[in-house]
């Protein structure tokens, strides 16, 4: 209970802060998106990552006002980016699978783009397979109506769960991240590596975008652009930095 207390006081008391991390065009060169990533920024114990608290949020259900937060200063730090003149880009925002059990899940989506005024085409939501294996129908109702709105979305951790397969061919995702620890031994595994041959010509031929996560090496980068994969994230770009820095690494690239 004291950590959920804490929590609480965290949400109201402006401690939890976004921070961004490229995504790369590897054909560019250039920043395609930022994904927005949680952390708490603890007045005595410094910065401590979502692994810590959001499964204790999930729990007892705050991951929802949290979530709501989240997606707002997302979409307008988005907002800020445009109105500064950098060249548009897509925020990636990741959705957890609890905040599909509220009914009006959808609606707070529409009002946060509405109060920030960012273009729903600017938005990438990111879900694991877990939001689709334990909400079924609801869960494709909903991604179905972000899909009308023209809003992105994100298959997570692709490869890590059960059936991925199958909600590839149910669900509307328009991009599918592969799960570092597929990219980790990429360059001694070769099963690895026919894994990730196999997922970059799946995305091609259901016209799904391929982003390689945990990319921490030039040769890996190379690797992966040599098997035709286009979009790229991990710490070989930039590990994931506040605000401030995010802007400088757009600023510098324009
Ligand atoms: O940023 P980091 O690698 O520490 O993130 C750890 C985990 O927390 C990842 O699985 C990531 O998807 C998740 N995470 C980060 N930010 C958010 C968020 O805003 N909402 C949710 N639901 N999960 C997040
Ligand atoms: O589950 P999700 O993919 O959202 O997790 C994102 C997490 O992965 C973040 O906590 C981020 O800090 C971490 N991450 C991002 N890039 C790298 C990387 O190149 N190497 C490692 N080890 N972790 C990474
Ligand atoms: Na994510
Ligand atoms: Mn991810």
């Amino acid at each position: 209970l004291q950590l959920e207390n804490r929590l609480r006081y965290a949400l109201n008391n402006q401690e939890f802060i976004l921070y961004y991390q490229p995504i790369v065009d590897i054909t560019t060169g250039k920043i395609a998106k930022m994904e927005a990533l949680l952390r708490w920024q603890h007045p005595k114990l410094g910065l401590i990552t979502p692994n810590i608290f959001i499964p204790l949020a999930e729990e007892n259900g705050l991951i929802v006002p949290i979530g709501e937060w989240v997606l707002e200063k997302a979409c307008l730090q988005n907002k800020y980016w445009q109105k500064i003149g950098l060249s548009p880009l897509t925020i990636a925002v990741n959705l957890s699978p609890r905040q599909f059990q509220e009914s009006d899940l959808v609606d707070k989506v529409i009002e946060i783009l509405q109060k920030t005024g960012l273009q729903t085409s600017y938005l990438e939501l990111e879900i694991t397979e877990t939001v689709t294996i334990q909400n079924g129908d609801i869960a494709k109702n909903i991604l179905t109506k972000f899909k009308e709105m023209e809003i992105s979305l994100a298959m997570d951790d692709f490869g890590t769960g059960y059936s991925s397969l199958s909600y590839l061919r149910q669900f509307p995702f328009n991009t599918l991240k592969v799960d570092r620890s597929f990219i980790k031994n990429i360059l001694e595994a070769p099963e690895d590596r026919a894994i990730i041959k196999a997922i970059i010509s799946l995305g091609q031929g259901l016209g799904i975008s391929v982003v390689a996560e945990g990319i921490e090496t030039v040769e890996s980068k190379n690797f992966l652009h040599s098997l035709g994969c286009r979009y790229m994230q991990g710490y070989y770009f930039s590990r994931p930095v506040a605000a401030k820095d995010a802007t400088q690494l757009l600023q510098n690239q324009d």
